[in-house]
């Protein structure tokens, strides 16, 4: 898998999984005689009688394409749509499939037999192949006129409009802001059992770190007789540089930013001074030597038998034995900051084709979702699409410290699969300003929460990170999967060599030489007029 990819697809995965873990562990055990079934809240769409609909006079009807989530039940049956519908005028017709959406997208694109609106599922490619050629109407002047909300969230929130503004500098979907206090993927945690037992401090350096795992490997911390244990433990190469690679001074992610200037990772002192690092607790087995090459499952499978010290993901079973450390500093770096994020941006969530008669009402309808959490009409928020309506699904606890849902779980459910089958459409909600700023009430949800805020939050370097939403020409797109594939390639093989021994660091200028003959110089330029068009769009 292309290296890109696979960043963006872990970053998705992160993402998901927060917002799926949002609702593990959060069952509710009181408050029995408040909760409601999310199945019988019907009727309650709080358009008080007489009032104005929200978007349409009269009723209309259109035709929405979409991807189900695997857990999802039927749209047409989807409580938050029929709510929608009595407050909105607008009806939908779905055409939503789970499996098999991207060929029937594809040739609805292809052949102009289209949907009234993509709802999710919008690809970048999708958005420069058909937004230029008409296909998906161009929403700049239908956003000046209807989008009162989302021009508030654009001036609040100037990355997402970059992110949804394609190459030529109009804007052909819509997107979403989504930021949650459980985000962040790289948050190294220490297991704070053994660090008592052992009466050690919390590592602040790569120094203190080394010298804590060494005893985690001697003294063994999980008093059990034997030396099982392995400090050390992550889940292959691009976690790890999460976890390590900002203490010498580098953002974890390949392609990165500095001073406004696109740099690849891989060839910086930093990133040497890393694998050098890296080699030594490699040598002397303080990192799991499988690391690199074992599977997601093999990585949990250990993680349950308390032989990590030091790890990037625990158990939600284990969190009252581990900690989330500061970002460690070293010799080379001495600022402590991370390659976390605590917002993404995306584009492709909401588009308008051409065969839409009713555009100004398509754009009124999305623009509910640009709303403050604790600011929605009749509940209808930014969340709408994931966890349903305030007052109806969920509501902020009375101290507004928490949120907590107004129903009971489906026997043998959590609450976001009870939502995905008879509430809501999403896992994340497509389409507008989702900005959660408390956790969902669980003891370890609010620890996430108030170790991020501690620990990781007050550490990201936003501009550091390339942006997810810059946008390559076909030509550069073309050039950049050519050169893509022999450098990363060539990278992961010799990162590992370094890392496990098997080159020795003299080698390194020949490493370097290497890259430059694949034209890396070349695929940074690549990036970076990508990054300079991004800075300059959306204003
Ligand atoms: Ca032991």
């Amino acid at each position: 898998m292309k290296r890109k990819q696979f960043i963006k697809i872990m970053s998705l995965v992160v993402a998901v999984l927060l917002l799926t873990t949002l609702f593990v562990g959060c069952k509710k055990s009181e408050d029995k005689g408040e909760a409601k079934d999310a199945t019988t809240t019907q009727g309650t769409s709080g358009k008080s009688p007489g009032s104005e609909p929200l978007v349409s006079d009269k009723p209309i009807t259109l035709k929405v394409m979409s991807r189900r989530d695997p857990m999802g039940g039927p749209w047409e049956q989807l409580r938050i749509f029929k709510d929608l519908e009595e407050m909105t005028n607008i009806h939908f017709e779905f055409d939503v499939v789970y499996e098999g959406y991207d060929e029937k997208k594809n040739l609805a694109l292809a052949t102009g037999d289209l949907p009234d609106i993509f709802l999710g599922g919008i690809t970048i490619e999708d958005e420069e192949t058909y937004g230029p050629q008409g296909v998906l109407v161009e929403l700049n002047d239908l956003i000046e006129k209807y989008g009162k909300n989302m021009k508030k969230t654009f001036e609040k929130y100037p990355l997402l409009k970059k992110t949804i503004t394609s190459s030529n500098g109009k804007i052909y979907t819509l997107g979403q802001v989504l930021s949650t206090t459980t985000m962040g993927s790289y948050k190294p945690v220490i297991n704070s059992v053994w660090l008592k037992n052992l009466n050690l401090k919390v590592p602040e350096t790569v120094d203190e770190l080394y010298n804590v795992l060494k005893e985690f490997k001697e003294k063994d911390p999980n008093q059990n007789g034997e030396a099982d244990e392995i400090p050390l433990g992550e889940y292959q190469f691009d976690l790890l540089n999460g976890m390590l690679l900002p203490a010498f001074g580098e953002m974890a992610q390949d392609i990165a930013v500095r001073d406004g200037k696109v740099i690849f990772t891989p060839t910086t002192d930093g990133f040497r001074y890393y694998l050098q690092y890296v080699n030594k607790l490699y040598k002397e087995k303080l990192i799991d030597q499988m690391f690199i090459s074992h599977s997601m499952d093999e990585y949990l499978a250990k993680t349950k038998r308390n032989i990590y010290g030091l790890l990037g993901h625990i158990r939600q079973a284990d969190w009252q034995q581990y900690q989330i450390i500061h970002p460690l500093t070293s010799e080379y770096n001495n600022e402590r900051f991370s390659s976390s994020t605590d917002t993404l941006y995306s584009s492709g969530g909401f588009a308008i084709t051409k065969v839409n008669k009713y555009p100004v009402e398509s754009i009124r309808w999305a623009d509910l979702f640009f709303t403050e959490l604790d600011n929605g009409i009749n509940g209808i928020t930014g969340c709408a699409l994931w966890i349903g309506r305030r007052g109806v699904d969920w509501d902020f606890t009375e101290d507004k410290t928490a949120v907590k849902y107004l129903f009971e779980p489906d026997e043998g459910m959590t609450e976001i699969q009870t939502l995905l089958k008879k509430v809501t459409p999403s896992q994340s909600g497509f389409v507008g300003e989702l900005i959660l700023e408390v956790p969902f009430e669980s003891p370890y949800l609010k620890w996430v929460g108030e170790n991020n805020k501690n620990y990781v939050f007050p550490y990201i370097r936003p501009e550091r990170i390339f942006p997810a939403g810059a946008r390559f020409t076909k030509e550069e797109q073309e050039r950049i999967s050519i050169l893509k594939t022999d450098i990363t390639k060539y990278v992961q093989q010799e990162r590992a060599k370094f890392a496990t021994g098997e080159n020795s660091f003299d080698k390194w200028d020949e490493y370097i030489r290497n890259l430059k003959n694949m034209g890396v110089d070349e695929y940074i330029q690549l990036y970076q007029a990508a990054y300079d068009r991004f800075m300059k769009g959306g204003n």
